[in-house]
């Protein structure tokens, strides 16, 4: 028996006993997908039919496999409302692979002819881009090894290419590439790597994805922290079965999508609530820097101040009027609202949701990958309010918070556990520089992350050092406290 497990809860089994085809294939199995583009799926299918079931790739670990495959790949997303949960078993995945084990099944199955789209939530480190250029990292090792071995990828871009090769000498349909990660313009970055990805193996390749290809982009919002061992206890004493792997997630949820695929093949989206829209840029900007910008910077600020939580932030007054100021003096002065949306009721709902007590998102989880995430949530509207002359005090604030985080000591002297992949880099840059402006330097050298018009702007590094030396002196609550008076 599993640990955890109460005794006699029978394991969890497929709502439905007949499986949908497989039509679209998922890159990187997160709880956020199965919290969201899969929830809408299943619905779309239950609404208006359709073959689209989903077949799950984890890139590298084997433990969504494992955990999903004896209760027939069924799950649980539970509504975490601020008055009570709700919770549904789902039976929209058709199986889970494991790319790092078997790379040819995962090509075999992307190759497959009733497969139409392929989806991705590889986290925005996954598509081995430069953050701050857009283009591909040619040097990155996961690059590298997929072009000497296009056959056995390990990178999502490598099986995304190598599948299209297979299906171009097939004579088959591209599939669509719907890119569902937190990256401004999300479809074109992806295109972007792709195609420069396809050039480097053949030119042929590369014209034709191209020219038959289709990648939309895309805005997805919901909240889904990740899955706790007590949740998993509390919903099978709550249901009386075991399901191994749940995804807790908050009441709201928004997909918008370009409405551009191959051949116009996709599910009923649009019957589910997905915005199907010609230009998603307006939602991205929005949602990336509202809701992610204000995410991380409370992620770095908070951990520092000592919450655990985004809810346990936003209850301390002082974090819940610096948010509100983010948002009203730095954020949203410079944005184009998509049409019909009131930033003012954006942002008031988003502050809901930020305090949603069910929701228990950790700061150090939203901390994770800032290197990845820093350009397009704060540095763009750091740029933008730099051009307009407008405030940039709060965000200086944020990017400083991070550069005390990666240099990897809390506000007790405690060590901080930083996930980044540029993590070792940045803390050796913090740990050789001295003073609080030597270590702001250092940082901003890193040009995959600050760009040098950027790095070199006075009004910046200033507000930086001056911030970063309040944080290491005062620490961060009495700093942002400060910042108001
Ligand atoms: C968060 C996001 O972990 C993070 O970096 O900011 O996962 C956030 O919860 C989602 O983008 C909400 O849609």
């Amino acid at each position: 028996m599993e640990a955890g497990l109460p005794a006699n809860s029978p394991r969890l089994t497929r709502p439905n006993s007949k499986r949908p085809e497989t039509g679209i294939i998922h890159l990187g199995l997160g709880a956020f997908y199965r919290a969201h583009g899969a929830v809408y799926i299943e619905e779309a299918m239950q609404k208006s039919g359709g073959d689209w079931g989903i077949i799950g790739v984890s890139l590298m670990r084997p433990d969504q496999r494992d955990a999903l495959a004896p209760q027939d790949f069924a799950y649980t997303p539970v509504e975490l409302g601020p008055e009570g949960e709700t919770a549904r078993v789902i039976g929209v995945l058709n199986g889970v692979l494991v790319a790092r084990e078997n790379p040819a099944a995962v090509l075999d199955a992307m190759s497959a002819e009733s497969v139409k789209i392929v989806s991705l939530t590889v986290t925005e480190k996954g598509y081995c881009h430069e953050p701050s250029s857009g283009k591909l990292n040619q040097s990155h090792p996961d690059i590298v090894h997929d072009l000497a071995n296009p056959e056995k990828p390990t990178s999502a871009i490598g099986f995304l290419v190598q599948a299209l090769e297979k299906r171009r000498t097939a004579g088959l349909r591209p599939f669509t590439v719907l890119c569902c990660d937190n990256l401004p313009e999300n479809g074109k970055v992806v295109r972007g790597v792709v195609l420069e990805f396809a050039g480097l193996i053949s030119a042929e390749l590369r014209d034709w994805i191209a020219a038959e290809g289709a990648f939309p982009s895309t805005m997805v919002d919901r909240i889904v922290p990740a899955t706790k061992p007590e949740d998993i206890t509390t919903l099978t004493a709550k249901t009386g079965t075991y399901d191994a792997s749940p995804v807790m997630h908050e009441p709201f949820r928004q997909w918008v999508v370009e409405d551009v695929f191959v051949d116009g093949a996709r599910p009923d989206l649009g019957a589910v609530g997905v915005q199907l829209v010609e230009n998603v840029t307006p939602f991205e900007h929005m949602k990336l820097r509202c809701l992610n910008g204000t995410h991380s910077s409370l992620a770095y600020l908070g951990y520092l101040a000592g919450h655990e939580t985004i809810s346990d932030t936003v209850a301390d007054p002082v974090f819940a009027t610096f948010c509100k100021a983010l948002w009203n003096t730095e954020i949203t002065p410079g944005l184009h609202a998509p049409k019909g949306v009131s930033l003012a009721d954006y942002t008031s709902a988003l502050f809901a949701r930020y305090s949603n007590p069910a929701i228990r998102h950790r700061t150090w989880q939203i901390a994770m990958d800032g290197s990845q995430k820093l350009p397009q949530r704060i540095l763009g509207t750091i740029t933008e309010n730099l051009a307009a002359n407008r405030s940039i005090k709060g965000l200086a604030l944020a990017v400083a918070a991070w550069m005390r985080y990666v240099g990897g000591v809390d506000e007790k002297g405690e060590a901080i556990d930083v996930r980044d992949p540029l993590a070792a880099r940045l803390k050796t840059l913090s740990d050789a520089a001295a003073s609080s402006k030597e270590k702001v330097t250092a940082l901003l050298s890193v040009r995959e992350i600050f760009p040098a018009t950027l790095a070199e702007n006075p009004t910046f590094t200033s507000a930086l050092m001056e911030s970063y030396e309040s944080l290491a002196t005062k620490g961060a609550r009495k700093t942002i406290e400060e910042l108001q008076a």
